[in-house]
């Protein structure tokens, strides 16, 4: 028998797949849904002090290699989430909360009242590039370890961060000093690749309204930089601290090849948007089928196993 489940910070999921933040988790019923499928977790929203309606569409776009999104943050605000998450839980599968803020004295507001709710894990989102005007936090080392210091003290869950692409193995050895100094329980990344531009030749216009038509990067297309930063940060910690792999997952082979460079988990964000919530059981099923076919029974067996040359 081939086992999905894996462990993240001593928390077990029984599916190694899930949604990501953003991606059909803003409201109570999109979450429940979550709750009902066969996502291995459900992760809320990014949420912020204040509800949210983001801003003005279209805001997303889909096109055959991935999908541009500034959602903007549209969320309930964390008041909600904070009462929402008990209930969640009903569902045998691990809550995870994400926590943003539009400023650095709203992550610990938010960080406090979420842990209190008692999520499985709390992750801290160091990298929505869709706020005109602010910068990724995660592009940021000396702002990402204030920000990262100030929720420490308050998070008694096992606590991870949503990091950006870094493109530079300088980057990643910086980010990595960072986040080794405050006992950081796990790592997902990556969140979308900001500020691309997708141009329609047709209308001879861009696809999406905020920011001139500048967007995070999401799907297909961006699964290599996705890969080299599971990779990059593995290697760095040496496998210590677990991994989510986020970008570019559309089947269970790309998800097989994310825990070979060294994730414990995937997310997927495109894919679930674009194909709904039967996306879980078809990459559950093709993901045993991948690992059947090789011989291996779980995905610890082949963690972080690819061969360099
Ligand atoms: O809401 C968004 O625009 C958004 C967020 Br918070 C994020 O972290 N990543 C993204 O692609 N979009």
């Amino acid at each position: 028998m081939t086992d999905l489940s894996t462990t993240i910070a001593g928390v077990r999921f029984p599916s190694c797949f899930m949604n990501a933040a953003g991606a059909l988790c803003v409201t109570r019923e999109e979450l429940v849904a979550l709750g009902q499928s066969g996502s291995g977790a459900i992760v809320t929203k990014s949420m912020t002090v204040e509800p949210r309606q983001g801003n003005p569409e279209p805001r997303y776009y889909g096109f055959p290699g991935g999908s541009i999104n500034s959602m903007g943050l549209p969320n309930l605000g964390y008041k909600a989430y904070a009462e929402l998450i008990p209930d969640l839980k009903r569902f045998g599968k691990p809550v995870i909360a994400s926590v943003a803020g539009l400023c650095e004295d709203d992550f610990p507001i938010i960080a406090a009242v979420i842990n209190a709710a008692q999520p499985d894990l709390i992750e801290v989102n160091l990298s929505c590039p869709n706020i005109p005007g602010k910068p990724q936090i995660g592009y940021d080392p000396e702002t990402s370890e204030r920000v990262i210091k100030r929720v420490r003290s308050l998070i008694t869950v096992p606590m991870g961060l949503k990091l950006p692409p870094y493109f530079d193995p300088a980057h990643h050895e910086v980010m990595g000093k960072v986040i080794g100094r405050h006992g950081v329980d796990f790592l997902n990344m990556i969140n979308s690749v900001g500020n691309g531009l997708v141009v329609d030749p047709e209308r001879e216009a861009v696809v999406i309204k905020p920011k001139g038509g500048f967007g995070g990067l999401g799907g297909r297309i961006i699964k290599p930089v996705a890969l080299a930063n599971v990779r990059a940060f593995y290697k760095l910690f040496q496998g210590k601290i677990p991994i989510i792999g986020t970008g570019g997952v559309v089947d269970g082979m790309d998800a097989f090849e994310h825990v070979l460079c060294g994730a414990s988990a995937v997310q997927i964000g495109t894919v679930l948007v674009e194909e709904g919530l039967g996306s879980f059981d078809r990459l559950n099923n093709e993901l045993t089928a991948v690992l059947a076919r090789k011989g291996y029974r779980s995905l610890a067996e082949c963690l972080g196993t690819v061969r360099e040359l």
